[in-house]
């Protein structure tokens, strides 16, 4: 059985991590079963043995694989059928799209969502969560996250090429789901899941693929627990 190390929220059920979502789309897509353990922020030791403290962590028999992108990597190698990349142009291209995720998206979302974090996440977490992160920003939570109504419509129009890419297309993979669309689905099912705030606009191509991918494998992602 493959096992997962995935962050988690004072409630257990609640499993947030943009980067374990890519993770858990990408085993999804894949049909393999996941014993996806609940981790916190400040469970470095019970990881420790990866050699780094970050999640998601994959343990697959003696195999340890750190990093989203890694793991999505490693399981297309050891699991070949049904394709997260189709090749190595579509595995070349998906890399762009994990760097404008990372480097884009993730930040992006972080101000409008991350004062809301800090009440999902456990209560030994907590302390952890508002220093690490306000060191971060150079700022309080509560300064980051101030003004999101008015800064939505700028983070919005950074989303402007996903839109463009998915105007009368079903996937960023194009006929078929690929880890494209896990990567990006996975990271706004971290808003989705510590938030009522809309960080995407409720109409359009974005959130009519995003309502597709929440229906794939079963309904996978609309079953998360959110707030
Ligand atoms: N590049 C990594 C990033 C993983 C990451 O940053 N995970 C966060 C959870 S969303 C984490 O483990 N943070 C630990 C910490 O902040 O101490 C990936 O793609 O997996």
């Amino acid at each position: 059985m493959i096992s997962l190390f995935d962050l988690a929220g004072a409630d257990p059920a609640l499993r947030f991590s943009p980067y374990c979502w890519r993770s858990k789309f990408a085993l999804a897509h894949k049909g393999l079963a996941v014993d996806a353990q609940p981790w916190r922020f400040t469970e470095a030791d019970r990881i420790a043995f990866s050699g780094q403290a970050r999640v998601p962590l994959l343990q697959d028999g003696n195999t340890v694989v750190s990093d989203s992108w890694s793991i999505a990597v490693y399981l297309d190698r050891a699991y070949p059928d049904a394709p997260l990349f189709g090749g190595p142009h579509g595995q070349a291209h998906a890399r762009f799209i994990n760097a404008w995720a990372d480097s884009v998206l993730v930040p992006g979302i972080a101000t409008l969502i991350v004062r809301d974090l800090l009440d999902v996440v456990a209560e030994k977490d907590r302390a952890y969560f508002r220093s690490s992160r306000e060191a971060r920003f150079g700022r309080s939570l509560e300064d980051v996250q101030a003004g999101r109504e008015t800064r939505v419509a700028d983070f919005r129009a950074t989303l402007t090429p996903l839109r463009v890419a998915l105007q009368g297309r079903p996937w960023l993979g194009g006929a078929e789901p690929s880890y494209a669309d896990h990567i990006v689905a996975g990271t706004l099912m971290w808003p989705r899941c510590v938030s009522s705030f809309a960080t995407i606009a409720p109409d359009g191509p974005i959130s009519e693929w995003f309502d597709r991918v929440l229906d794939l494998y079963d309904g996978f992602g609309r079953a998360a627990t959110t707030v």
